[in-house]
């Protein structure tokens, strides 16, 4: 309880201080330890725990960014207490989604999948926190937005407009490999 109070003084005092750098970042980044700037000041000194620390990459499809709702996926993002490491607005290319999608490939949804996740601008975004992969995806509820539980982002935001589980506001890895791995198509330059 000490350390996290510290942790928080120190947030705020950077915060207090105008300091938008990090000034031990690209050193932190350069040892190839893991967690972000805020996750390390709220964990205090880089230790084994921090190695953990996972990112994931979230889309809000477009779906949810033509109805406006990529604030409200970020707000419950940053409520749930991930950090958000990059942001990105941007329509896919067949080249991102065909490696996005490449598990998915010769299913009978998958041409419709890509088309409907060309057909406008996506919010793009690396988070990051201890456990964020699986807290992403208990966030976005079920794939069906029909059976997703309300409390949950699909349950609350998204429904069946005919299309069934095809649009269902997000999209979150499914694990430390494909997170990695979607990473590096949304942000080549965190690779
Ligand atoms: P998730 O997005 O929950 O990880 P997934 O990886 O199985 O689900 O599928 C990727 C997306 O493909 C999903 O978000 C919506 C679409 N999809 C999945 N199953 C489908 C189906 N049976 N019919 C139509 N679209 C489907
Ligand atoms: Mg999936």
């Amino acid at each position: 309880a000490v350390s996290q109070r510290h942790a928080a003084r120190s947030v705020r005092s950077v915060v207090a201080t105008g300091c938008a750098r990090w000034p031990w970042w690209p050193q932190h980044r350069a040892l190839g330890r893991g967690g972000g700037p805020v996750e390390r000041r709220r964990l205090g000194r880089v230790g084994a725990v921090n190695e953990q620390i996972e990112r994931s990459l979230v889309l809000v499809k477009p779906d949810g960014y033509r109805r406006g709702l990529s604030g409200e996926v970020l707000r419950r993002i940053e409520a749930k207490g991930y950090t958000l490491v990059a942001l990105a607005v941007t329509t896919p290319t067949g080249e991102q989604l065909a490696t996005h999608y490449a598990e998915h490939e010769g299913k009978p949804f998958y041409e419709p999948l890509v088309e409907f996740m060309s057909s406008g601008p996506v919010t793009a975004a690396v988070i990051e926190g201890h456990g964020c992969i699986a807290g992403f995806r208990a966030l976005a509820g079920a794939t069906d937005p029909t059976a997703a539980l309300p409390g949950t982002i699909r349950g609350d935001l998204g429904r069946d407009w005919g299309l069934k589980v095809q649009q269902n506001i997000v999209h979150g890895s499914d694990s430390p490999e494909s997170a990695a791995r979607e990473i590096a198509i949304w942000f080549p330059e965190l690779g």
